[in-house]
């Protein structure tokens, strides 16, 4: 039996997301003084230019190759890359004249017709360069978007990527606000003269910003209820960077088959399955990944979402240890977990991987993992996740308490909170109620306690 791996309701009334309509309608007015950008069918062709401080030319050489997957996955083609120290960013353009018509030279004599920068940019300072470079140029945030947008398959993680995207594109408009355009006067959706056609575009752009707003409302509303519908079983969270293995190794507990591929941000809707098929009720989550610099509009936008790592008992910190930058994606990964109020909870750290390693790096594992438990497996070795398993659910009986309550017959809402919330080992009929062994956290128990106190019934 599986607990709660229903989906959400989906709202039927909810719009599905356009396609990258509203893009290619920003992009036509961002790059207008530009070749006109058609979308090719396989993609742009694009030139990587990975920028930063750190000098490990292998730091230097992962982030490049991080920024080119994230290029791929949104389905461009990397035609060439580089990596350039920046010591000093430019206000107005971040890289300076100099370089930057210097790297459009580049870009264009491989072939390219659109420069991708690892960094986050101003929509002034796009604009900025996309004069200087001549063709259109796009920045981390947009890629991360991107490739979130191509990912999301169920109208939630849609609704919530694209109310992300609108927020990124809208400042990106030519024209609001920054240089007057021609003006739209007797344009069929425009307010008369006064209206330039880059204000009529945020305008409208602004209207799907509200509807989606509404749906994400709906959504909200609709995973809140799931989530206290659970009652207070105990929630264990899979949470990592993203490619760590969280979906490989919620398959391999739950022998489910949920999509594990070797691409960023695969997963972007919460899964729940449950982990212990009698006993105690333990649900456990696959969550979605995290990345170095993830934009924080998409954290606001998939609040709700995330909200499952906030509310679990356990958080499972799933690590690719095989990655060379394995450490550095651990304390990002913690990063985020303190930014999302999560820091405080129990955690257990999962070294995924261990097959690709040829030396167990014991005395960093045993560091990185600060005092919580830790295990170094492969999830694809059944073997060990067994183990892994009988583990945590060793932890999760742990935390749980047992004590004896009696509940009179009239009681009959708390009777349907202990069913739900507590594992019911002894059940003796009395005249007058049920005294009950019960099994769960104890916090339930006091509170239990509490509210049978409180109803003036006898204990
Ligand atoms: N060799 C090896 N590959 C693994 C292991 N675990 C996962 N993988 C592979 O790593 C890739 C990423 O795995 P996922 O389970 O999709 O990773 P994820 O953490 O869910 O990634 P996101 O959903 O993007 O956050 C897939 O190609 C898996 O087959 C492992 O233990 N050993
Ligand atoms: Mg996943």
């Amino acid at each position: 039996m599986r607990f709660y791996s229903m989906p959400v309701p989906e709202h039927e009334e909810v719009p599905l997301a356009d396609d990258g309509e509203w893009e290619r309608l920003v992009n036509e007015w961002r790059t207008r003084s530009h070749a006109p950008q058609t979308q090719p069918e396989n993609g742009n062709t694009v030139y990587v230019l990975s920028v930063g401080r750190v000098s490990d030319p292998l730091i230097r050489q992962a982030q490049l190759n991080e920024i080119t997957e994230l290029v791929r996955a949104q389905g461009d083609t990397v035609a060439g890359h580089e990596i350039r120290m920046l010591t000093k960013p430019h206000p107005r353009t971040l890289l300076g004249k100099g370089t930057c018509r210097e790297v459009a030279a580049r870009a264009r004599a491989c072939g390219a017709t659109m420069l991708v920068l690892d960094a986050e940019l101003s929509p002034s300072q796009m604009r900025n360069l996309e004069d200087l470079a001549g063709m259109p140029v796009c920045d981390r945030e947009g890629v991360i978007l991107n490739v979130f947008l191509k990912h999301a398959s169920t109208r939630r993680s849609r609704v919530q990527v694209e109310i992300a995207r609108l927020e990124y594109l809208r400042p990106r408009i030519r024209g609001v606000g920054i240089d007057m355009d021609q003006q739209m006067g007797g344009v069929a959706g425009s307010r008369g003269p006064g209206e330039t056609a880059s204000e009529l575009l945020a305008r409208q752009l602004d209207g799907r910003l509200a509807e989606l707003k509404k749906a994400q409302l709906k959504f909200q509303k609709s995973e809140l209820q799931q989530r206290q519908g659970r009652g207070h079983c105990r929630r264990i969270a899979l949470v990592g960077y993203t490619n760590a293995g969280k979906t490989s190794l919620m398959n391999a507990l739950t022998a489910e088959s949920l999509s594990a591929r070797q691409r960023p941000f695969e997963t972007l809707d919460t899964t729940s399955r449950s982990l212990s098929r009698h006993g105690q009720r333990v649900l456990l989550s696959d969550t979605v990944g995290f990345i170095r610099r993830l934009p924080e509009r998409l954290l606001a936008s998939f609040e709700s979402t995330l909200a499952e790592i906030r509310e679990a008992s356990l958080l499972t910190l799933v690590v690719d240890v095989s990655d060379y930058e394995w450490q550095s994606h651990l304390e990002i990964t913690r990063q985020m977990l303190e930014r999302l109020g999560a820091d405080s909870i129990d955690r257990f750290y999962v070294f995924n991987k261990a097959d690709l390693l040829d030396e167990v790096p014991w005395a960093l594992l045993s560091k990185a993992s600060q005092g919580h438990p830790f295990r170094l497996l492969s999830s694809q070795d059944p073997a060990a996740v067994k183990e892994f398993k009988e583990e945590l659910l060793s932890i999760v009986r742990k935390a749980l308490d047992t004590r004896t309550l009696f509940v009179p017959y009239s009681a009959a809402a708390i009777m349907a909170r202990i069913y739900r919330d507590c594992r019911v080992l002894q059940s003796q009929p009395t005249a007058r109620g049920l005294r009950l062994n019960l099994q769960a956290e104890t916090r339930i128990l006091k509170q239990l306690k509490e509210d049978l106190k409180c109803s003036k019934l006898p204990d």
